[in-house]
């Protein structure tokens, strides 16, 4: 039987995040300062966030985040794409900031992607790590979030934090026009973890459940894609990521009775979520609907017994709403990963720093 204490690194990483991203907001100036010799931000044709697996993640969440604060189009590349496919992301005589993120400071496609950028395209590099390594060696100027370093194999806290230290840079750059805002975001972590506990448990646990699908767009979509990764490599479930909208055009054919969709809906989309909900409920699938606490949120659950509808206080600029939820894969991974006698600090076939060889 899988006892708690047997995996004790993964488990108090995912409940300390809102401790460490109080120490980021704390640290705000420190690292501003160090971002501002990339400024002014005029000088660069392309702002790049780049990273691998749950950093490539977290850049999607923050590239939404900065072009909001930065008034100006910032995008997210995983960076293999970056380092053997730059002429596609990027124009010829293209002048780009790389914002490369790695929690291992290590990924070597990550430290291709800056080298190849560099190279061809002149580009200046800021890395954001946890570990100093080769990343931060090739870059400009590295800021190292030790506050979330991790032991774990399975990236957790740090991208609750580094998403909150990376919304702390662009409002620094931007005349800090969001610092109460983000101040209060790890109350708001803290007790949206603490609220949904107590469904997020049982839902990893239910064995009848035979596949999970996360839905999010915008923002959200790296939130979604950072969900079903959490399940596959703790619990080793293959878990999906979709579009919320995508996912009418194809994937719900698949739903029956035993799966479970959790949505992360987002305003722009509002008007189009009871469709996507009575569709789901005609399938017969469950669906768990996360939200921010708004008026007529919990109305929907009459639209079908097996949809449950869970309200967050968020208070806050939606664009910063990912770290909200962050915690909402990493338990169902863990208790998942728990349910079936797996231990999350270990899973199988899995390094801490994914390493290419040549
Ligand atoms: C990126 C990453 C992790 C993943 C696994 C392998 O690492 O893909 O997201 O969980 O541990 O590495 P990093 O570049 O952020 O260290």
């Amino acid at each position: 039987m899988f006892e708690e204490d047997r995996a004790p690194v993964t488990f108090s990483e995912i409940y300390h995040q809102a401790d460490s991203c109080r120490r980021t907001v704390e640290r705000a100036e420190e690292r501003s300062r160090i971002f501002r010799q990339f400024l002014p931000l005029e000088n660069y044709t392309e702002i790049i966030i780049t990273g691998c697996g749950s950093s490539h993640h977290l850049a999607m969440c923050a590239s939404f985040a900065w072009s909001e604060m930065l008034g100006r189009r910032v995008v997210a590349v995983a960076s293999s794409e970056l380092a053997h496919f730059s002429e596609h992301y990027l124009a010829r005589g293209a002048k780009p900031l790389v914002i490369a993120i790695s929690r291992s400071g290590g990924t070597t496609e990550v430290k291709l992607a800056v080298e190849r950028l560099q190279h061809e395209y002149g580009a200046r590099a800021l890395a954001v790590t946890s570990d100093r390594g080769s990343v931060g060696s090739v870059c400009d100027a590295e800021i190292v979030f030790d506050e979330c370093r991790e032991r774990s194999v399975v990236m957790t806290q740090a991208f609750t934090t580094m998403l909150v230290g990376l919304y702390l840079l662009a409002d620094g750059a931007s005349g800090w026009r969001h610092a109460d805002e983000i101040k209060r975001l790890p109350g708001l972590i803290n007790e949206a973890l603490q609220s949904t506990e107590h469904v997020i448990r049982p839902l990893a646990e239910d064995q009848e459940i035979g596949r999970f699908f996360f839905l999010g767009s915008g923002q959200m979509k790296g939130l979604a894609d950072e969900c079903a990764l959490k399940l596959t490599e703790m619990a080793l479930d293959t878990a999906f990521s979709y579009r919320t909208l995508e996912f009418r055009h194809g994937p719900k054919a698949t739903l029956n009775s035993q799966d479970q969709v959790i949505i992360f809906p987002v305003e722009a989309e509002r008007q189009h979520l009871e469709t996507l909900l009575e569709e789901i409920a005609a399938t017969e699938a469950s669906a768990v609907v996360f939200e921010a606490e708004h008026e007529g949120s919990g109305r929907r659950v009459a639209l079908s017994p097996n949809l449950r509808v869970l309200s967050i206080r968020a208070d806050s600029t939606e664009a910063f709403h990912p770290v909200l939820y962050a915690h909402v894969g990493q338990l169902l991974a863990y208790w998942r990963a728990a349910a079936r006698d797996l231990n999350p600090d270990a899973p199988r076939h899995l390094e801490r720093t994914v390493l290419l060889n040549g």
